[in-house]
């Protein structure tokens, strides 16, 4: 294979050498004030460093809306030019070593060889998703009215089939968990049996669950509507937990942030299905109306915050069952997807630091003195602490970058890759539309 244009270490270094003098300043800066509240910032720093989140590999692609798709320059034409594109922002954020694959969009040819791909990029596979939102070329049944909750018994095993593929191709990618978004649902009122199709979606989940290896988890995703509009088969975080119990311990639920109706307390859903010991994990991304997927942190950053303040405060008292997995599922379709992607990432870190700055204590006294106002204040004390010299600090001392943008920017990456990626005739990338 021809060589292809990486960013060197060599460059991010240089990059770097450029912002030291402003992050030192800031840090030393920041360092001095956190310790008047008690708080040893390498502790933070540690903190960044550890957090981690999975890329979807159909995220790096340009996405689009039920208008139109506005291809980049560049973009990624296959599994391996996505992750490419993933070895480029893990490379630049450190925050991001695994890739997310949607089947059949992703589906590779040869498993092994994906995975030393990856491998070679310190990138390893994280859960595996399924489709059956929509009918792929050649296949026997139409999954227009449903898949694994269909009224023909023949659907719903194409469907579960499916499901089955997914978690065998995890397997030789070194995957653990498998998630199942499903898109059933009605369009008009009486077009479902409402029970009728929660029964069968437990049934043909129940055949997928018995396919899962021991070590696995499966991820049940909850939404509301789109694309059916009326009613949705999987369309709460209850009816989700309510699946996930019936299915047993290796099933969980997984809260997607643009799947709820607007000014929902999500954050509060979180607690519940971590208090329950079924929180699966997230797919982060953000929204203003519906399920925008744009940007993590971009439209509502102290839900965010509110979010990571409950993870936290879970993750501090080492509560049974809690190991969420976290991955971002964003559609971009006017930015720059890598650029999206970092930025985002580097969102999540900053309220997961932020959250660790909460004077849990202080808090919880407010709490038991009934004093609202001073336990939102503690609250706020964190959200509004600018932790950005922590974040680079952490970027930095991992071999990334203290500006991954301008960075990303300044190499040319984008440039190179619309030379060496022409587009394809006929070719359209798969992934959101
Ligand atoms: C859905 C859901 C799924 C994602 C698809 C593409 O709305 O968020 O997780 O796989 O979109
Ligand atoms: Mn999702
Ligand atoms: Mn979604």
């Amino acid at each position: 294979m021809t060589r292809h244009f990486e960013i060197e270490d060599s460059f991010i270094s240089e990059q770097n050498q450029k912002s030291k003098g402003w992050v030192e300043e800031d840090f030393t800066y920041l360092a001095k004030r956190l310790r008047r509240q008690n708080v040893e910032i390498e502790n933070l720093v540690a903190k960044a460093a550890s957090f981690q989140v999975a890329i979807p590999s159909w995220g790096v692609g340009t996405g689009g809306t039920r208008f139109a798709r506005f291809p980049g320059q560049g973009e990624p034409r296959d599994i391996y030019e996505k992750l490419e594109d993933c070895g480029t922002i893990f490379k630049l954020v450190r925050s991001t070593p695994a890739v997310s694959l949607h089947i059949p969009w992703d589906r590779p040819e040869d498993s092994t060889r994906l995975r030393e791909f990856a491998a070679g990029r310190g990138l390893h596979f994280d859960a595996m998703n399924s489709n059956t939102f929509q009918d792929q070329p050649g296949q026997k049944h139409s999954y227009k009215f449903g898949s694994l909750t269909h009224p023909d018994a023949p659907v719903r095993a194409q469907a579960v089939a499916h499901n089955l593929e997914c978690i065998e191709l995890g397997k030789a990618l070194g995957s653990k968990a498998h998630t199942v978004w499903i898109g059933d649902g009605g369009n008009f009122p009486g077009q479902q049996h409402f029970r009728g199709a929660l029964e069968r979606y437990l049934e043909s989940m129940r055949e997928i669950y018995a396919a899962l290896p021991d070590d696995w988890r499966i991820f049940i995703e909850h939404k509301f509507y789109e694309p059916a509009f009326y009613s949705t088969v999987i369309n709460d975080w209850g009816t989700s937990y309510h699946c996930a119990r019936e299915l047993g311990p290796k099933a969980f639920c997984l809260v997607d942030l643009g799947h709820h109706a607007p000014n929902v307390n999500i954050e509060m859903i979180v607690a519940r299905l971590i208090q329950f010991g079924k929180l699966a994990g997230f797919h982060f991304n953000d929204s203003k109306y519906g399920d925008d997927d744009l940007d993590s942190g971009s439209i509502k950053p102290f839900q965010l915050f509110l979010i990571f303040n409950e993870l936290v405060d879970a993750e501090l008292k080492q509560l049974a069952n809690f190991q969420p997995a976290y991955m971002l599922d964003q559609s971009h379709n006017v930015t720059d997807p890598i650029e999206s992607l970092m930025m985002s990432a580097a969102e999540l870190v900053r309220a997961y630091v932020q959250a660790h700055l909460v004077d849990r204590a202080a808090l919880t006294e407010a709490q038991e003195k009934c004093d609202p106002l001073m336990a939102l204040n503690i609250l706020k004390q964190a959200f509004v602490t600018d932790v950005a010299p922590i974040l680079a600090v952490a970027r930095e001392r991992g071999g990334g970058a203290i500006d991954p943008i301008r960075t990303f920017r300044e190499s040319g990456y984008r440039r190179m890759k619309s030379e060496e990626r022409p587009v394809r005739k006929g070719a359209s990338a798969s992934g959101i539309v």
